[in-house]
């Protein structure tokens, strides 16, 4: 598939909610939104990065940057055989997977269109459609929490999963478990304790978690590793996996029972079926994670959430819950905690572009000539 051109733009889409977690407030997102061209078809991916690093270290500056004066200077008028090949001409630049991620996903879905398959089909997936649960941030208060989750169970969502922090941990999640006693529950904590907080993370415990994410340091592993030897929770790894090398050194460590799969934190959909195969061999179970994306990166989820390792409920939600309007003309919604896997040849969906155009704040097209 050869690369002839292709279209960078930054837009920003206000959400319906305040989402907070223990790093901040989001009520907006700043989408870095890539279109590649080649042989009369076009690939579509979304960055995850925010405008600042507070959930890891990229941000939409420096991602922008990497893909106009880089990584797409690399890839332009090349005929490429396979996403690997492209995988392997960003792979002398360190780190930045979130930056590499964008253009390797859109050049998945250019490649799969190329091919006229699905997304799901060419990645080895095996479901048409993903279970399907939802992350609540931090609540004003356990009432609104309460509802919050009563709301989100009635509408058929397969797990709950609860921001936490230090101060706003064990009573909410008691009280949310005395409520509900049959739901899967789950907290996710952002890295936002140390070793000190052990002893307050052990009370967590006695609560009935699928699992805890991300409790410790957003790199580390080793005192994740040491906290998975006195919990009898599982501890699932967000934040720390940012690669296959990153995951074969928390299995070896045993840094946690589960992880949580973003493609697009992992450098896109070749670096996950890596961690995928590893995971599977390591009998880990895998759910698709969630970076309140748009449409096309909610598609991406979705196809590569259908490979079999995918057993727990993902974070890829109704995008309605999102956005009074989606930058895709598909509605990507659940229904009884299902979502459907779009298809269609690549990534199924159709960008909004009139909609998408509106919201522009930057835009770019670079030729291959
Ligand atoms: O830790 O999983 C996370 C959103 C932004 C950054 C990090 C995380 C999240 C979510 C939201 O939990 C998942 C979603 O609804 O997309
Ligand atoms: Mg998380």
């Amino acid at each position: 598939m050869r690369i002839e051109a292709a279209e960078l733009r930054i837009l920003e889409l206000p959400l319906k909610f305040r989402f907070e977690t223990s790093f901040g407030v989001q009520t907006r997102r700043t989408i870095l939104l890539l279109r590649l061209f080649g042989e009369g078809l076009e690939g579509l991916g979304e960055g995850v990065m925010e405008r600042l690093p507070l959930y890891r270290e990229e941000t939409v500056a420096g991602a922008k940057y990497l893909l106009e004066e880089v990584f797409l200077p690399r890839v332009l008028g090349h005929d490429l055989p396979n996403p690997t090949a492209l995988s392997e001409a960003l792979a002398p630049f360190r780190g930045n997977p979130m930056a590499k991620a964008v253009l390797e996903m859109a050049f998945w879905d250019l490649w799969a269109k190329g091919l006229g398959q699905p997304l799901w089909q060419v990645l080895g997936g095996v479901r048409e459609a993903i279970e399907v649960g939802v992350s609540l941030g931090i609540q004003p208060t356990v009432e609104a929490t309460l509802k919050a989750v009563e709301a989100h169970l009635a509408q058929g969502y397969r797990r709950i999963k609860l921001k936490i922090k230090p101060g706003w941990d064990y009573e909410v999640l008691k009280e949310v478990r005395q409520a509900f006693p049959e739901a899967t529950l789950t907290a996710d904590a952002n890295s936002a304790y140390g070793l000190s907080d052990f002893p307050q993370l052990k009370r967590l415990d006695g609560l009935g978690l699928d699992y805890i994410e991300q409790p410790l340091g957003y790199d580390d592993l080793l005192d994740h590793a040491r906290l998975q030897r006195e919990l009898a929770t599982p501890i699932c790894l967000d934040e720390s996996l940012t690669s296959p090398e990153k995951a074969r050194k928390a299995i070896e460590l045993g840094a946690g029972r589960v992880f949580n799969i973003k493609p697009a934190r992992l450098g896109g959909h070749g670096p996950s079926l890596m961690v995928h195969a590893l995971a599977q061999a390591a009998g880990i179970p895998l759910w698709i994670g969630g970076m309140l994306e748009a449409g096309v990166g909610r598609a991406h989820n979705l196809h590569l959430a259908s490979l079999p390792g995918f057993t727990k409920p993902g974070d890829v939600s109704s995008a309605s819950r999102y956005w009074e309007e989606d930058i895709i003309e598909e509605a990507l919604e659940a229904k009884d905690g299902l979502m459907p896997v779009p298809q269609g040849p690549g990534i199924g969906v159709r960008l909004k572009l009139d909609w998408a155009e509106r919201i522009t704040l930057w835009r770019r097209y670079m030729s291959g000539n």
